[in-house]
């Protein structure tokens, strides 16, 4: 088929980066524990936007060592890197000029996250490829919002009456975030996608996400700025019926692969954005056999890294990175 393919088709393996504002909290919202993915803690917690927008005071990422994580990467063998310029809570790693609810404008870091990590995968021949929620912002008016019940994130004692709002308010349970999905896509999404692949060099993935409430009329004003970026990949995420470039099949590896292009996307423990607490990692072999499992069957393997607030990917991840780098030397000599 498509020859923009080939680098990918022979890449397998590469690194999934979550990383935002979702950090500081880990997984505890006023004392508790919020069931579910740590970087979906504002959904699951039902924490009111203002609120919510405070953690960024301390997201604080002094140790953020772009060069070390891209190492880390191509150590283990992977070919490229796809993080999250921004997910669901709408906070953006990169100066954004449509926002100041960026990484810039709301932290105490004040620097663009994206432009180093651009910088060294580019010296180390890394491929670069951003995460985008298109759909999906809860900080953002018009933004749209996945329902999830309030009483399943934690003892909410307002979760009768906050589920009522969702229900009313199509999975929104803040005021603050009704709005217009169109003035939204038109306002944020789309000039922020322009931003992503115009301030960054050469991206060679466009990772689209849960398209909930897109249609053609949305989806088309996002689908023609991809062509900033002639070389780009897409995934089958963006909605309005573009099919994208491949299939993202998420924490399962298909049993007998799929008809098209596909990427399992899994994590090493059970979240993607980082969580205090989980601690249940998958071993080393675990990983290794998850990789030859999804590569003899015809897919790629983009493996999650969830670093914290203080831009740390976690020791268990690094250790375990390591180890899959070893097993990959010492089973590609010739
Ligand atoms: C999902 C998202 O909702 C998760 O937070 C995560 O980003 C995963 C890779 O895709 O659909």
């Amino acid at each position: 088929r498509n020859q923009r393919m080939d680098w990918w088709r022979d890449a397998h393996f590469g690194m999934f980066i979550h990383w935002g504002v979702y950090s500081v909290p880990a997984g505890i919202y006023e004392g508790h524990k919020v069931k579910g993915i740590g970087e979906w803690i504002m959904n699951r917690g039902k924490i009111p936007v203002a609120e919510y927008k405070e953690y960024s005071e301390d997201f604080n990422p002094v140790n953020y060592d772009p060069d070390k994580w891209v190492r880390l990467a191509k150590n283990a063998g992977m070919k490229y890197i796809v993080i999250t310029s921004k997910h669901h809570d709408g906070f953006a790693l990169f100066d954004s000029k449509v926002t100041d609810w960026d990484v810039v404008d709301s932290t105490p870091y004040g620097k663009d996250l994206l432009k180093p990590l651009a910088e060294a995968c580019r010296k180390h021949g890394i491929k670069l490829g951003f995460y985008y929620s298109q759909a999906q912002d809860w900080c953002h008016t018009g933004g749209s919002a996945m329902r999830v019940p309030a009483k399943g994130g934690w003892d909410n004692p307002k979760a009768e009456k906050i589920d009522k709002f969702t229900a009313a308010h199509s999975g929104h349970w803040d005021p603050a975030q009704l709005g217009s999905m169109d003035e939204y896509i038109k306002n944020i999404a789309a000039p922020q996608v322009r931003e992503i692949l115009t301030n960054y060099g050469d991206i060679a993935v466009l990772w689209w996400d849960t398209p909930r409430d897109m249609n053609k009329e949305r989806a088309d004003m996002l689908q023609p700025i991809i062509s900033l970026q002639p070389g780009i990949i897409t995934n089958d995420r963006l909605g309005g019926g573009y099919p994208g470039d491949l299939k993202t099949p998420e924490q399962y590896i298909p049993a007998t692969g799929l008809d098209y292009d596909w990427e399992a996307c899994m994590t090493m423990n059970d979240t993607w954005g980082f969580k205090s607490y989980d601690h249940n990692w998958k071993s080393a072999k675990t990983l290794i056999r998850n990789l030859v499992d999804i590569t003899s069957k015809g897919g790629n393997y983009l493996l999650n890294v969830g670093p914290t607030s203080k831009g740390e990917i976690p020791q268990e991840s690094v250790e375990r990175l390591k180890k899959i780098g070893k097993w990959m030397s010492v089973n590609s000599r010739s």
